[in-house]
């Protein structure tokens, strides 16, 4: 992996085990949120009905609780001590009413909850169930909080915990550049602008030395006001995604932090899409290239060895005509984890189009390489891929080159003929260039 940062998106993507306790007296509405988030996210929710049956889920289910949806008038509890029990246990709130009113929403909001709901507007649904996702995911993330005040520190922290983060925490700027350091997964940094020693914007300048905006989201926090124009906009030129002034509600921290995160989210899932096949899982020929050249340049800067091989699934287009289309995807899709099982980590290996396939292998000489393409040759001819009740014999032909051309291109070019020559042979070998 050349970035971990890379990896976000695929952890992220995932919906973490856990569960939603969502306690109201209206079955109809309860109906309603319960099978909105269990279809939509594929998270289960326990439904109940007064504080007492809420305990009970709670302790029967602990840790596992993701987040509490809650009304506030229950049977068997007042707003006071349905917003104690949960918050004493440091399990995330939301609360969810059906009543407006402007003391309560702030009464409520001043607590370490995360959010204060209304039931009758009619997006609430897609809202909670947005939420929900957005709590899940944030299970699976690690943020960074680099401030010198132990008060914000520990707020923003704290906070952040409360929407599922892992936290870690500096209080100046090098040990937080230390921490992004060893922690690669990292997802989010909130930094201060005054800091002992490096500033807030030296600190996101030099994260951005390494870390891209769509990989690691930097927001700047501060209280301060700058001779040298606003704040805000230096975080923002010297790389920072976002801007919070301080003091700010936990709700505006919220939806920033949010939304930071989903950008990076949404912009990983499109670079998913744009580099992967989406049958087989490999690479793309455009990802193919992208990697490929890099380590084409890097390995010859080291004098290293190298091959390319093309391969090519035979008379592809007979399974097709005779088991139909859905079958030629299974051969691709076997072919595909076939060649994936066979291959070193360090194997570059990509679908390049219909049923051919390109494999870039480091470190290897011609003989070496040729030993690898004939155990996968022999590994794909005597696996048997089954269709239903169809059994497919498969076969594939390799065109393979070592001799390090003066481009990768040439070296293409010369396996694809080598490949061409392996067919008109009779089809299931490696032929040389
Ligand atoms: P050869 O041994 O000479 O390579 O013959 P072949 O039949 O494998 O090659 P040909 O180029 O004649 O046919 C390839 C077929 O692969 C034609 C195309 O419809 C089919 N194909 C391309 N992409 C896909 C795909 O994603 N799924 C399926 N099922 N078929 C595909
Ligand atoms: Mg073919």
């Amino acid at each position: 992996m050349q970035n971990s940062f890379q990896d976000n998106a695929a952890r992220t993507a995932m919906a973490l085990p856990g569960r939603v306790l969502l306690i109201d007296n209206s079955r109809a509405y309860a109906t309603i949120v319960s099978s909105a988030i269990a279809d939509r996210l594929g998270i289960e929710v326990s439904v109940a009905d007064s504080l007492a049956s809420a305990r009970q889920l709670v302790e029967q289910w602990g840790d596992q609780i993701l987040l509490v949806l809650s009304g506030l008038v229950l049977p068997d509890a007042d707003e006071a001590s349905v917003v104690h029990y949960f918050t004493h246990r440091r399990i995330p709130l939301v609360v969810v009413t059906g009543v407006f009113d402007h003391a309560t929403r702030e009464r409520i909001l001043a607590q370490p909850v995360i959010d204060y709901v209304l039931k009758d507007n009619p997006s609430s649904v897609d809202y909670l169930v947005w939420l929900v996702q957005r709590i899940s995911r944030n299970r699976a993330l690690t943020a960074l909080v680099i401030d010198d005040s132990n008060f914000y520190r520990g707020l923003i922290g704290s906070l952040l915990k409360l929407y599922g983060f892992a936290v870690l925490e500096a209080a100046d700027g090098e040990a937080g550049l230390e921490l992004i350091k060893a922690n690669p997964q990292l997802s989010l940094v909130i930094c201060d602008f005054e800091l002992p020693g490096i500033s807030g914007i030296q600190v996101v300048r030099r994260i951005r030395g390494k870390y891209a905006r769509d990989r690691l989201a930097v927001i700047g926090v501060s209280a301060s006001e700058s001779v040298r124009g606003p704040i805000s906009a230096q975080f923002i030129k010297s790389g920072a995604n976002d801007f919070l002034h301080k003091p700010f509600l936990p709700e505006e921290l919220f939806c920033r932090v949010a939304q930071n995160v989903e950008n990076l989210e949404n912009i990983a899932s499109l670079r998913h899409m744009a580099t992967t096949d989406p049958l087989t899982g490999l690479r793309n020929r455009r990802s193919f290239f992208d990697t490929a050249q890099r380590r084409f340049q890097a390995l010859g800067s080291q004098s290293r060895s190298l091959a390319v091989a093309m391969m090519d699934i035979d008379h592809f287009k007979k399974v097709n005509d005779g088991h139909g289309h859905d079958c030629g995807d299974a051969v691709l899709v076997g072919v595909s984890r076939l060649l994936a099982a066979s291959l070193r980590d360090d194997d570059l290996v990509a679908r390049f189009g219909g049923e051919e396939f390109c494999v870039l292998f480091p470190d290897l000489d011609e003989s070496k390489a040729r030993k690898i393409c004939e155990t996968l040759r022999n590994a794909i001819e005597s696996t048997t891929i089954t269709f239903g009740d169809a059994v497919i014999p498969v076969t594939i032909s390799i065109g393979l080159c070592s001799d390090r051309r003066d481009s990768l291109h040439g070296m293409l070019t010369q396996a694809d003929q080598a490949l061409y020559r392996a067919k008109a042979a009779g089809r299931n070998r490696v032929m040389t260039a």
